[in-house]
């Protein structure tokens, strides 16, 4: 990893809270996995990011993985300082691998889909935003995660002045859907313009910027379903909901909704290897 960087070489950076807590295995694993193949595919290098023993790890070996997978806490930025003091370990989101990856000097990441505001709790917005409007880092993913509000996750990313590029698509996609009606700020078409315009948002001063990428496909059903477990849930709050509304989803869905997060996450791991490439070209 450090090789490539050094060498000029492209990088993609990965989040593990997915493996840790978004997804159940043996999916996680099968997500994880995938995506650091497809990248390979796009012959860019991987860099799976974690906490591991207290150190901030960018780039982990299978046994490292299987660590994650098998059971870890969910790590956001600020969490980052107390798991170093307590040499503990972590599966981090997209805010807290967003800030590794800028550190390290990557500008690629990719995800399902990133934090946002929960619905029927506006009060609950993902540090995943914030952190948008910090680190300078591209962040590839279906969109903001079906569990949460759309609209006001597009309204708080506007006031930070963080751009949404769609990927071929003028809609900000629903994550297990390819449209929401909600229209992204720009759209580029192809690898070489969305490298040309992250080049451009960063020379004029920007810093994070979410690439939305289109689902592979569309999980029937989804809203409703999102709708009934957030309803069935509507009592919790903090970290925990996410990975508690993304299980009730997997339930209701008999499993469906599982194989098109793993197949999402890894089309967005090819698609920014694809941008990373052409941004070094
Ligand atoms: N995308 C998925 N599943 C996930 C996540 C993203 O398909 O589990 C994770 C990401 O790591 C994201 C985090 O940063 O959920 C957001 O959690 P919260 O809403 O608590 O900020
Ligand atoms: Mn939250």
């Amino acid at each position: 990893m450090a090789a490539a960087l050094e060498r000029g070489r492209p990088v993609v950076a990965l989040e593990t809270s997915i493996v840790g807590q978004g997804l159940p295995a043996p999916h996680n694993l099968r997500a994880a996995r995938g995506c650091e193949i497809a990248i390979r595919e796009e012959g860019v290098t991987p860099a799976t990011v974690a906490v591991l023993d207290g150190r901030l790890r960018v780039g982990l070996s299978d046994a490292d993985l299987e660590r994650i997978a098998s059971g870890s806490v969910k790590v956001s930025s600020r969490d980052l300082g107390p798991l170093i003091v307590r040499r503990a370990a972590g599966a981090t989101t997209v805010a807290a691998t967003m800030r590794v990856a800028a550190m390290a000097g990557v500008r690629f990441l990719a995800t399902g889909g990133i934090g946002g505001v929960h619905r029927g709790h506006p009060e609950d917005q993902s540090a995943d935003l914030e952190e948008l409007a910090r680190s300078p880092v591209a962040v590839f993913c279906a969109g903001a995660k079906i569990i949460l509000d759309l609209r006001l996750t597009l309204e708080l990313l506007e006031s930070l002045s963080v751009p949404v590029l769609g990927y071929g698509i003028d809609e900000f996609p629903a994550f297990y859907s390819r449209r929401s009606g909600c229209p992204v700020s720009a759209r580029v078409d192809g690898a070489d313009e969305c490298a040309s315009t992250l080049r451009a948002s960063w020379d004029a001063g920007g810093r994070g910027v979410v690439v939305a990428v289109p689902p592979p496909a569309d999980l029937e059903g989804a809203e409703e379903m999102t709708v009934r477990a957030v309803a069935e849930i509507r009592d919790l709050s903090g970290p925990d909901v996410t990975p508690r509304l993304l299980a009730r989803v997997a339930e209701l869905s008999g499993g469906r909704s599982l194989d098109l997060n793993v197949d999402l996450v890894v089309n967005n791991a090819r698609v920014a290897a694809q941008v990373a490439r052409a941004f070094f070209a």
